[in-house]
C-alpha cells in the first residue's frame, strides 16, 4: 500500500503532463489539474470565493462540487463566504434567492424548474460568476455545467448561458436483482442490492447519484424490470428509503420496478385482476406506504405480459387497465408509471411468413391510444425489435397521440459486445431521436414526440437502461462510460451532436491533449459503424446467439424459433419482407410518408434493406455493390477498423495515464481478435449458404493460417464446433489428457514473424498453454478469462499473439495445452504473418 502511494507520487513528479494513475471511478468528473496555460487563464477568470444563497441540500451539493472542482483543476481553494461578498465571487442559488441577496447580479428573466443560467458579471475590476437555477436542482445542474466548461478549457469571463432541459423525464433504469446480480449488467455487482437486501454501505451508490446529477438525470429505478414481488413488501420500504436518502442530495428521485402479479403472490389476494376492488385497494396501500416513508418517491416501472411476466391478459384485461390501476395508486402523491411497450409473443410460429415480432409494440398499444391515465408513460424501446445493431425507429412513437411516451435507450451493451467491445452508441441513438416520423405530414422527429412536443402531452422524455455496477470504473470498459455520459447529455439536450458529446466526454475523461482527443473522438464516432460492419450490416440485426448469451456470433441462432428475430437467409436470398404488399405489413405501421419509403426496395436505405425486404444476394445496393459483396466487404472493413483502433491507441502511450492506457489497449486488442472471429464466421456462413464467391478472394482463403485439425496431434482430438462457422476449417482440437501437443511445420519464407494462436477460453477452468519453436518456449499463457460462453464457439474463441519470432522453413511450432476443469485447452488454428 505504502509502496503504491509512493509510486504514484513518483509518477506524478517525474512525468509532467501525465495525470495520476486512475482506475476510472472518477469517470468524467475527474477534475484533473488543467494544463499550465489553461490553468493560468482560468486562474485569472475564476473568483476565489463562493457564496451560496440558501441552504437547500442540493445547493450544498453544488457548492461542494464547485469547491472540489476548482481545487482539483486549478489547485487552489474556493473560500466559502457567509455573507454576499462585494469583491467578486461565484454566487450559487436559485434565481429568486440571488435576486433577493444581490439584485444587481441576477439575470433578468425567468427560469423553469431544472433550468439554469450561468453568467459572468463585471463591476469595474471585480467579477462575479453567477450560477442561478430555476430551483435548487437547476442550480446544481448549472454548477456541473460550469465545471464542464472549466475542464474543457472554455473561456469563462463572458458567460451568458441559459439552459433548460428538453423534457421533464430523464430517467435511468437499473436491471438489478435483489441477490446483487444485474441482468445484462457487465460492470460488476449491484450498487444497491446484495443477498436479497439493500447493501449496508451506499457510498458508491451515492457516487453514482453524483454522476447522474452531473448529466441532469432526475429519476432512477433500482431493481430489475423482471421484478421480484418482494420489493413491495413492508420490509423493503425502509431499504428503498435509504437509497432515496443517498440520492436526494443529487436530485435523483428513486423508483422501483413491479411485478404485476404482486397482489396475489405477495398480497395473498385470490387474484391480481386490475379491475378487482381488492386489487385496486392493494396497489393503493402499497403506494401509500412508500410515500409515507419517501415523500419524493418517483414512481414505478412495469413490465407485464412480456417474456414470461404475468400481465392483464390473464384476465382478458387491457394494458390500459393494468397501467391505470397502478397509476391511480401513485396519482395522489404525484408519482408516475412507466409501462413498458416491450410486449411481444416469444412463441411465434416461424413457419408463418406473415408473423413479425417487429409489429408487436404497435399492434399491442396503438389500439389503446387515449385510454391511459395522464400519469402513465409508455416506455418504448427505440427500435421495434430489441436493441439490435441497426433498427428503424419504432413506429409506435407516431402511433400514440393521446398517450405520454418515453423512449427507452439501452446504455448497457447487451447486443453490442457486452462492454468487451467498444461501441459508442450516441450516433445510433441520434439516428432514432432525429428520425422524422412525418406524422400528419408534419415535421415530427422522435425526440420531439417523446418529449411531448408534437402531440402536446403533459409528460414525456428519455429512459436509459444503464445497469452500471460496482466495478472500479462502473462499466467494466473505460470507454463504455461514454455511453452513460452520452445518454444523459442527449436526455438533457437531444439536439447535441454525437461529435459534441464525444468531444466533451473525451476532454473531461482524458484531458485536452489534441492527439488524445482526436484519437478518442475518432474511436468513439466510428465505432458503431465498425461494430455493425463486423456483426450485422444492411439491417440484418446483430447476428449473435439470440437464444443464448447475446454475445458471440451465431448466424442461424435467430432462425426457426419463436423469438422472432428472423433474417430468413437461405440459398437464394436474405432479409425479412416487412412490406405491406407482399410481407408482414410492418412498413404500413408508419405514417404514410415513411411507410412509402420503407415499402419499396428502391427507396429503402441500404442500412435497413434487409430489415425491410427479402432480396436475392445479387440485388444491387445504392452503394453500387451487390448485397453479398457488401456483406463480405463490410466484415473485412469492420475487422480492419478495429485493428487500426489498436494502432491508434498505442500511439497514446505516455499521453494517457498508464492504468487506463493498459486497460483500454487490452480491451481493444481483444476486440480486434473478436472482430476477426465475427468476420470469418459471418462471411463463411454466407459464402457457404449463397454459393457466391467473394470478388476479392478473401473468404475461405487465409494466408498463413494452419488449422489445428491438420497439425500433428499428440493427445489432442479433433472435434466439431457449434455453430460450425465459429471455428476455422472443419472444427477444433481438444485435449482430454493431462497434456496434449499440436505441432505445425512452418513452410513459408525465412524472416521475422508473428504467430497468432487462436484458442478457446471458456468461462470455466484455466487451461495452460505453452508455445515452442524448435523446442524453445516462445510464449506461455493461461486461459482464465471469464467470457460469456461456456462452450467452444465464437464467444470463447480467443487469440494470443507471439510477436517477432525469427522463423525459417522447416521450423516446428508446437502448442502444448494443459486442460483445467471443464476447459479442454482447445485450439482452432495458428496463423503466421510477417512481424509488425
Ligand atoms: O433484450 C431483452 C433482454 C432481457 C430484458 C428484456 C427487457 C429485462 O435480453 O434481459 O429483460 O429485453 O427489456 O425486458
Amino acid at each position: 500500500m505504502f509502496n503504491r502511494v509512493w509510486w504514484s507520487i513518483l509518477v506524478l513528479v517525474l512525468v509532467p503532463g501525465v495525470a495520476f494513475a486512475e482506475d476510472g471511478h472518477a469517470a468524467w468528473l475527474r477534475y484533473a489539474p488543467l494544463p499550465p496555460d489553461a490553468a493560468a487563464r482560468a486562474g485569472a477568470e475564476v473568483p476565489r470565493t463562493i457564496f451560496r444563497a440558501g441552504s437547500d441540500p442540493l445547493l450544498q451539493s453544488a457548492e461542494q462540487e464547485l469547491t472540489r472542482g476548482v481545487q482539483g483543476m486549478l489547485g487552489r481553494p474556493l473560500a466559502a463566504a457567509s455573507t454576499m461578498p462585494t469583491n467578486g465571487a461565484i454566487v450559487v442559488g436559485t434565481l429568486a434567492a440571488i435576486r433577493a441577496a444581490a439584485p444587481a447580479l441576477a439575470p433578468n428573466g425567468d427560469l423553469a424548474a431544472d433550468a439554469f443560467w450561468i453568467r459572468t458579471v463585471h463591476q469595474g475590476n471585480i467579477s462575479f460568476t453567477v450560477i442561478a437555477g430555476g430551483d435548487a436542482r437547476g442550480t446544481l445542474y448549472g454548477a456541473f455545467a460550469w465545471l464542464r466548461k472549466l475542464s474543457a478549457g472554455e473561456l469563462l469571463d463572458a458567460l451568458d448561458d441559459r439552459e433548460a432541459p428538453y423534457a421533464p423525464v430523464r430517467w435511468v433504469n437499473q436491471w438489478d436483482n435483489l441477490d446483487g446480480s444485474i441482468e445484462r449488467g457487465y460492470g460488476g455487482r449491484s450498487l444497491f442490492w446484495a443477498n436479497g437486501r439493500l447493501r449496508d454501505d451506499l457510498t458508491k451508490a451515492g457516487d453514482y447519484g453524483r454522476l447522474l446529477a452531473s448529466l441532469g438525470i432526475n429519476g432512477l429505478s433500482i431493481n430489475n424490470v423482471n421484478a421480484n414481488p418482494a420489493v413491495l413488501s413492508s420490509d423493503f420500504v425502509p431499504q428503498i428509503a435509504r437509497v432515496a436518502d443517498a440520492m436526494r442530495p443529487w436530485g435523483v428521485h428513486v423508483a422501483i420496478a413491479l411485478d404485476f402479479g404482486s397482489p396475489q403472490s405477495l398480497g395473498k389476494l385470490p387474484t391480481y385482476d386490475p379491475l378487482d376492488p381488492a386489487v385496486v385497494a392493494w396497489w393503493k396501500a402499497r403506494a401509500d406506504a412508500l410515500y409515507a416513508a419517501i415523500p419524493d418517491f418517483a414512481g414505478f416501472v412495469l413490465k407485464a405480459d412480456s417474456e414470461g411476466r404475468v400481465g392483464p391478459s390473464t384476465y382478458n384485461r387491457t394494458h390500459a387497465d393494468a397501467a391505470n390501476v397502478v397509476a391511480r395508486a401513485l396519482k395522489p402523491h404525484g408519482g408516475i408509471l412507466f409501462y413498458r411497450g416491450f410486449v411481444y409473443d416469444h412463441h411465434m410460429d416461424w413457419h408463418n411468413l406473415k408473423n413479425d415480432r417487429a409489429r408487436a409494440a404497435y399492434d399491442n398499444f396503438h389500439p389503446l391510444d387515449g385510454q391511459f391515465d395522464d400519469n402513465v408513460l409508455i416506455q418504448i424501446k427505440h427500435g421495434p425489435i430489441d436493441f439490435q445493431v441497426r433498427e428503424p425507429a419504432s413506429p409506435l412513437f407516431a402511433g400514440l397521440e393521446k398517450t405520454n411516451e418515453a423512449i427507452e435507450l439501452q446504455i448497457t451493451q447487451e447486443y453490442f459486445g457486452q462492454s468487451r467491445h467498444h461501441v459508442f452508441l450516441a450516433p445510433m441513438w441520434k439516428t432514432a431521436l432525429d428520425f422524422d416520423m412525418r406524422a400528419h405530414d408534419q415535421p415530427s422527429p422522435v425526440k420531439a414526440i417523446v418529449a411531448g412536443r408534437v402531440f402536446h402531452r403533459p409528460l414525456g422524455g428519455f429512459v436509459g437502461v444503464a445497469n452500471v455496477g460496482d466495478d472500479d470504473n462502473w462499466t467494466n470498459n473505460h470507454l463504455s462510460q461514454a455511453n452513460l455520459y452520452a445518454f444523459g447529455r442527449l436526455a438533457w439536450n437531444p439536439d447535441l451532436s454525437s461529435a459534441d458529446i464525444a468531444g466533451e466526454w473525451s476532454r473531461q475523461t482524458f484531458g485536452t491533449n489534441p492527439q488524445v482527443t482526436k484519437t478518442v473522438d475518432n474511436l468513439l464516432l466510428t465505432s458503431w459503424r465498425t461494430f455493425e460492419n463486423y456483426t450485422g450490416p444492411l439491417g440484418l440485426q446483430t447476428l449473435t446467439d439470440i437464444v443464448g448469451n447475446h454475445y458471440g456470433v451465431a448466424v442461424e441462432a435467430s432462425e426457426e424459433n419463436g423469438w422472432g428475430q428472423w433474417h430468413r437467409a437461405d440459398k437464394d436470398g436474405v432479409g425479412m419482407d416487412r412490406s405491406v404488399a407482399t410481407g408482414t405489413g410492418f412498413a404500413g405501421q408508419y405514417p404514410a410518408a415513411v411507410a412509402q419509403i420503407y415499402e419499396a426496395v428502391d427507396s429503402t436505405p441500404d442500412d435497413l434493406l434487409l430489415f425491410m425486404h427479402h432480396v436475392p444476394y445479387s440485388q444491387q445496393l445504392k452503394s453500387g455493390k451487390t448485397v453479398i459483396q457488401s456483406i463480405y466487404d463490410s466484415h473485412y472493413e469492420g475487422a480492419d477498423a478495429v485493428a487500426k483502433y489498436v494502432e491508434d491507441w498505442r500511439a497514446l502511450k505516455g499521453l494517457v495515464d498508464q492504468e487506463r492506457y493498459e486497460a483500454i489497449l487490452k480491451q481493444l486488442d481483444y476486440q480486434a481478435g473478436q472482430a476477426i472471429v465475427w468476420r470469418d464466421a459471418v462471411t463463411r456462413w454466407f459464402h457457404r449458404t449463397s454459393g457466391i464467391s467473394d470478388q476479392a478472394g478473401r473468404v475461405g482463403a487465409y494466408p498463413g493460417r494452419i488449422e489445428a485439425e491438420s497439425a500433428q496431434l499428440q493427445g489432442y482430438q479433433v472435434t466439431t464446433v457449434s455453430p460450425w462457422e465459429t471455428a476455422s476449417g472443419a472444427g477444433a482440437v481438444e485435449c482430454h489428457a493431462p497434456s496434449c501437443t499440436a505441432a505445425f511445420k512452418y513452410a513459408g519464407q525465412a524472416g521475422p514473424r508473428d504467430i497468432v494462436v487462436q484458442y478457446f477460453d471458456v468461462n470455466t477452468g484455466a487451461a495452460h498453454y505453452r508455445a515452442r519453436v524448435n523446442g524453445n518456449v516462445v510464449g506461455e499463457w493461461i486461459a482464465n478469462d471469464r467470457v460469456p460462453s461456456r462452450k467452444l464457439d465464437g464467444g470463447s474463441s480467443s487469440r494470443f499473439v507471439i510477436s517477432g519470432i525469427a522463423l525459417k522453413p522447416g521450423d516446428v511450432i508446437q502448442i502444448e495445452g494443459i486442460p483445467d476443469a471443464q476447459e479442454t485447452a482447445a485450439l482452432d488454428y495458428i496463423e503466421i504473418r510477417p512481424a509488425k
